[in-house]
């Protein structure tokens, strides 16, 4: 049966990564299949975005690497408020180096993810190295593969897109998802289909971004969970904006289907 037609719970027997069952059911609790992309710049604003948004979303998306003023009483602040409004950490450091570096960027460093975040993303590109060097963690770990992009003009081709598909197959104990632009592997249940680029009103920004609407992301492109950042954190009102988005996507997952 094709992923596109199965509520989020009855998905949860089809996927081999706890990390990826715990998201299930947080979606269907939470009925939220948002993301924030949280791309601001200190502490005090990443922890304020978490707060004030976390009731409406299941993943917080982080780019620890853009605050300023990092230390690791963040992380653990962060953690906290993940867990009181019952949302997972995703950090976006889309790992695209030899499987060793990975494991020590993934562990060390002044970051340390691992001690956070139980999601994130890596590139397709180096082959299964750097899901290598992370499988051991698979009982608290889920990684969102990279195989497509939504930027113009990006390099990615559509053989590139399939061998990594097919690499993501071979790690399912680890996968949580993929991240990419269309509906992509219908037979598999249990990847979840992570899409960025989206915002209400507008084509894209400035540098190669392109955004497609709440709808046409979940009914046209085959997103499960929706990134939005901007869209979200440039509103005056970022709670009211995430709840909006939240329910425009809920409503789109449904309508999907039903259809
Ligand atoms: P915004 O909605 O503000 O354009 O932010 C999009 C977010 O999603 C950014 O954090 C970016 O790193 C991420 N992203 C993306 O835009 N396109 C991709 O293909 C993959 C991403 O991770």
């Amino acid at each position: 049966q094709s992923r596109l037609k199965l509520q989020y719970t009855d998905r949860i027997p089809f996927t081999k990564n706890p990390v990826a069952k715990r998201l299930l059911k947080i979606i269907s609790e939470k009925q939220s299949n948002l993301c924030l992309a949280a791309d601001v710049l200190t502490g005090t604003e990443l922890l304020n975005l978490a707060e004030e948004v976390g009731p409406y979303i299941c993943i917080l998306k982080t780019h620890i690497d853009i605050i300023e003023d990092f230390n690791e009483n963040l992380t653990k602040h962060l953690k906290d408020i993940s867990q009181r409004h019952n949302f997972l950490l995703l950090e976006d450091r889309k790992f695209a180096d030899i499987g060793k570096v990975v494991q020590l960027q993934y562990t060390k460093g002044v970051f340390k993810i691992s001690s956070w975040a139980k999601l994130i993303t890596q590139h397709a590109i180096i082959g299964p190295g750097a899901l290598q060097a992370v499988k051991q963690n698979s009982e608290d770990l889920g990684v969102f593969l990279l195989t497509e992009i939504s930027t113009k003009d990006n390099l990615i081709s559509s053989s590139y897109t399939k061998a990594a598909l097919e690499m993501a197959e071979g790690f399912s104990h680890l996968i949580t998802g993929i991240v990419c632009q269309s509906p992509l592997f219908l037979d598999k249940p249990g990847f979840l289909q992570l899409t960025p680029g989206v915002k209400l009103n507008s084509i894209g920004d400035s540098l190669g971004q392109q955004y497609s609407s709440p709808e046409n992301v979940i009914l046209e492109r085959g997103a499960d969970i929706a990134v939005v950042g901007r869209g979200i954190t440039e509103a005056t009102d970022r709670a009211q904006a995430a709840e909006k988005y939240r329910n425009l996507l809920w409503e789109a997952y449904q309508k999907r289907v039903e259809m």
